[in-house]
């Protein structure tokens, strides 16, 4: 035909016997087709529906579970996607249950599927699963975030119910990454199954989970773009087949834009590769974040005039490239990349989230004006890649290769086999750029582990080679924690693009410690592009301070981290882009921090809530007029004077005005961080805020309400975040205040203060509380605590915790009030065990104020928080 293709006869022998091609039965069940399945034909050439619903499901693990005989009506009725451990990886008890589940389901194929070829597609389970159809073994799949399918043609029956049965086991094994990681490896079938029908002439269904078409473009400029189209037929029948594979261009408005079509003979029970390349399409719209425009590639195969089968692809146009001085280009364009990293779990549902949520995690990046996303730290649902080429958003996608691996032949197998099933199932996708195989991959090696060291680099140099081979035209890329050792070790010499995890200013270091680890790297290897893969710090909603500091967990702190990074990484051309750390709080059950078992460094809440930094960000990137006061995550707050706060507006507009209670406190050019910021006096109890702001001749405005407390020994209630520079807000909106050395008329502790014990050193999961801050952070040593209150009668609330020793007898103190001891000999290791809440109220007649006194018998007293309420 054209010169325009190239057929190339690839040749495979089946070993499995398939049943002869028989013409297709006119009489289809249509009600057993499922929902938005096309009815008008009556043998549509693929069908392809979702099996989520009506699983049965069990926590154990039995070796009859895939036999019809075991009876599984007791067995928990669920729906996909699921997983088990939504609820066990953040309750108070260490772990969650990492082991064999089975999840079983029946299955009634409609008669029209009957000379069909039949496939199981999981988009994926974690982490290894065996597949069984009516008691058959059909495949098993090693690896937790990527799809697999398997044919179940030769087990499938029509005349009665198919029985599925899935075993699945998110056992630790330590020949599958990631061995460790600080993120929840939830087990279960937690996305989308799918049943695919096919003719026994199609496009293939089972490399690697593949679409089973390739789409890349050769030659794309602004003036003409080819496409080059590549798949593998599949013929399961008995005969020689030929067929023509026609590719046709669509455009957005649903015209077609070009064709290319081929023959090829296929011969019985084998696969055939054939490669198209088009003619050159003038004037392509180009794909961007800023136009994100797709293009449909339809693949029709086709036999004397009847379609056997067919498939779409998006397809965009664009290319693009990294310079190392001037960072990342676009289609030409320089274009910094602005991102963020993303975990797919969600508050309640762990990683058993349905598409609706992954679109709508992908449309609220896009709507904070980001342009990048880094899908961390593996591969993500299909919802998400689609959601990135339909939205405009920029992809780095990876393996799980996380802290370390194990040496050994299986787990280099494994991370290979990861890499080939992620590339060739994303590997159309326009937004993706970038392939990663492995993040701090020496985290947590040991100093003396050399032969850790030279392994991975050897698996790296493996892992590397395949994404160049399996796709030539994206980079390769490896995220490091900033340690020499990937310099030293030739690692870092691997991949084409090297990314920075960098937290200095968070667990260690100055925040200015960004810039200079950065700078130095660029001196030393100047030729290396360079992405800032991650940077972050925690932000607790219910933790604030006018005077945040490292490692608080206080939301100032967090904004104040992010508003210094952004400005140090605006000042460097040579950064190609970043990718905050992260979009989302994510799930982490080892981590005892002041929300336990959550990784606290989103912009938005575990449950989407946006904290105030998320504006900061879309104030500086998007182009939506944003005006916001940044008290959404303070709005209750306490004082002990009324001194005016420092109150920050984050704005892309010209000029922007604050109202305080009606008054106006002026106006204010945004500086170069989109940022304006007031001192603001409240009034004791409700204050208004307002500010405004004109986008051309559009008034934009703001409204938000601070409720603020003054506090002195007068009030009715105090309570003190004893031992902390931040103050709580507790589930009641209780105000704890940030403590403070006793002064007279006042309240206090009374001691050695610098004996406090802050968060971060107590940085543990405390049990029986969601108050934990108040509980981690603590005066250890004091002599006692005093509130000068008029006299009355009070209640006081003691709050400890031990967060320090194991066993009885290393800690043990009297506490007293006014004079009598009310709490003798305590041993909080003895009384509670260790890191547990211990909290007691006492009645107390204060005719000179109150005074708690505490009295050492072994180790230094402690006190978490204490309350008193007047009566
Ligand atoms: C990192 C890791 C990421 C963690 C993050 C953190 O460098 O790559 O998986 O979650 O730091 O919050 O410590
Ligand atoms: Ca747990």
């Amino acid at each position: 035909m054209s010169n325009f293709f190239r057929q190339i006869l690839f040749l495979c022998v089946f070993l499995s016997l398939f049943p002869t091609f028989q013409s297709q039965s006119k009489t289809a069940d249509l009600g057993l087709i499922a929902a938005g399945q096309r009815t008008n034909e009556v043998n549509p050439p693929r069908i392809r529906y979702t099996i989520n619903d009506n699983w049965k499901f069990s926590a154990n693990d039995g070796k009859d579970f895939a036999k019809r005989e075991t009876a599984d009506s007791a067995w928990e009725s669920v729906n996909l996607p699921h997983t088990w451990n939504a609820q066990d990886a953040f309750d108070d008890e260490p772990g969650y249950r990492r082991g064999a589940s089975w999840y079983r389901r029946s299955l009634k194929l409609a008669p029209n599927l009957k000379n069909k070829r039949i496939f199981l597609q999981f988009e994926g389970a974690n982490q290894v699963s065996d597949v069984y159809l009516n008691e058959h073994f059909v495949g098993r799949h090693i690896g937790g975030y990527t799809a697999f399918s398997f044919e179940v043609t030769d087990f499938v029956k029509y005349d009665e119910t198919n029985l599925i049965a899935v075993r699945v086991d998110n056992s630790f094994d330590k020949e599958i990454p990631p061995l460790t990681a600080d993120f929840n490896m939830y087990g279960g079938i937690y996305r989308d199954v799918w049943l695919i029908a096919t003719d026994s002439v199609h496009l293939s269904v089972t490399d690697l989970a593949s679409p089973g078409v390739q789409i890349t473009t050769p030659q794309v400029s602004e003036a003409s773009a080819t496409v080059n189209i590549k798949g593998t037929i599949v013929n399961s029948g008995e005969n020689w087949r030929e067929v023509e594979v026609i590719n046709t261009l669509v455009d957005a408005e649903g015209q077609d834009a070009l064709s290319v079509s081929s023959k090829l003979q296929v011969k019985p029970k084998t696969e055939a590769n054939f490669a198209q390349i088009s003619n050159p399409l003038s004037n392509p719209k180009l794909w961007s974040p800023h136009s994100p425009y797709l293009y449909q590639v339809k693949t029709v195969i086709r036999e004397n005039g009847k379609t056997l089968d067919e498939t779409t692809n998006s397809l965009g146009f664009r290319w693009f490239n990294f310079d190392r001085e001037k960072g990342f280009f676009l289609n030409g364009k320089p274009l910094k990349l602005r991102g963020v990293n993303r975990h797919q779990d969600y508050a309640g549902l762990g990683n058993a989230v349905p598409d609706s949520v992954h679109i709508r995690d992908m449309e609220l990046i896009k709507d904070g004006g980001f342009n990048f996303v880094r899908l961390a730290h593996y591969p993500q649902d299909p919802s998400v890649l689609q959601a990135a080429d339909q939205l405009g958003l920029l992809l780095w996608e990876e393996i799980p290769i996380v802290n370390y691996i194990t040496i050994s032949p299986v787990f280099n197998q494994n991370s290979v086999l990861m890499l080939k099933e992620m590339i060739r199932q994303h590997r159309n996708h326009p937004s993706v750029i970038m392939w990663g195989y492995m993040n701090e991959i020496f985290l947590r090696v040991p100093k003396e582990a050399d032969d850790v060291r030279r392994a991975t680099v050897e698996l790296a140099r493996e892992l590397d080679q395949t994404a160049r081979l399996e796709d030539s035209t994206r980079p390769t890329t490896i995220a490091f924690h900033a340690s020499d050792t990937y310099n030293t070790t030739g690692l870092a010499d691997i991949p084409q693009i090297i990314g920075w995890n960098v937290y200095s200013g968070w667990y260690s270091g100055e925040l200015d410690g960004f810039g200079q680890f950065i700078d130095d790297q660029h001196r030393r290897f100047p030729k290396r592009p360079l992405i800032i893969s991650e940077y972050g710090a925690n932000g607790d909603q219910r933790l604030h301070s006018d005077a945040p500091r490292r490692f608080d967990s206080t939301t100032e702190y967090q904004r104040m981290f992010h508003e210094n990074y952004l400005a140090q990484i605006n000042a460097r051309p040579f950064i190609a882009g970043s990718a905050l750390w992260n979009e989302f709080d994510f799930g982490s059950e080892t981590r005892g921090e002041t929300i336990p078992n959550l990784n606290q460094k989103g912009m938005f809440t575990f449950d989407r809530q946006p904290k105030d930094v998320h504006y900061f960000y879309k104030a500086n990137l998007s182009a939506e007029p944003v005006l916001h006061i940044a008290v959404r995550d303070w709005q209750y707050r306490g004082g002990t004077d009324l001194t005016p706060q420092k109150i920050e507006v984050y704005s892309n507009l010209p000029e922007i005005e604050l109202f305080a209670n009606g008054a106006s406190l002026g106006k204010k050019i945004p500086d170069s961080l989109h940022q304006a910021t007031w001192e603001v006096s409240w009034r004791d109890g409700a204050n208004s805020l307002t500010a405004q702001g004109f986008k051309d001749n559009l008034k934009i405005t703001d409204a938000a309400e601070v409720d603020f407390k003054l506090i002195t020994a007068k009030s009715e209630e105090i309570a003190v975040n004893v031992g902390s520079n931040a103050q709580f807000i507790d589930q009641s909106k209780t105000v704890w205040l940030a403590d403070q050395p006793y002064v007279k008329g006042s309240w206090g502790f009374i001691g050695n203060a610098s004996k406090a014990i802050y968060s971060g050193t107590a940085d543990k999961n405390v049990l029986g509380t969601t108050d934990d801050p108040l509980f981690q952070t603590m005066q250890a040593g004091l002599t006692a605590y005093r509130f000068d209150v008029p006299r009355g009668t009070y209640e006081v609330e003691l709050r400890f915790a031990e967060t320090e020793f194991e066993n009885a007898g290393q800690r043990v103190f009297d506490v007293a009030i006014n004079g009598q001891t009310l709490l003798e000999k305590l041993d909080l290791a003895k009384e509670t065990g260790v890191q547990r809440a211990f909290t007691r109220r006492f009645r107390v007649t204060a005719e000179d104020g109150i005074i708690i006194e505490f009295k050492a018998y072994q180790g230094k007293p402690i006190l978490s928080a204490v309350k008193i309420r007047r009566l």
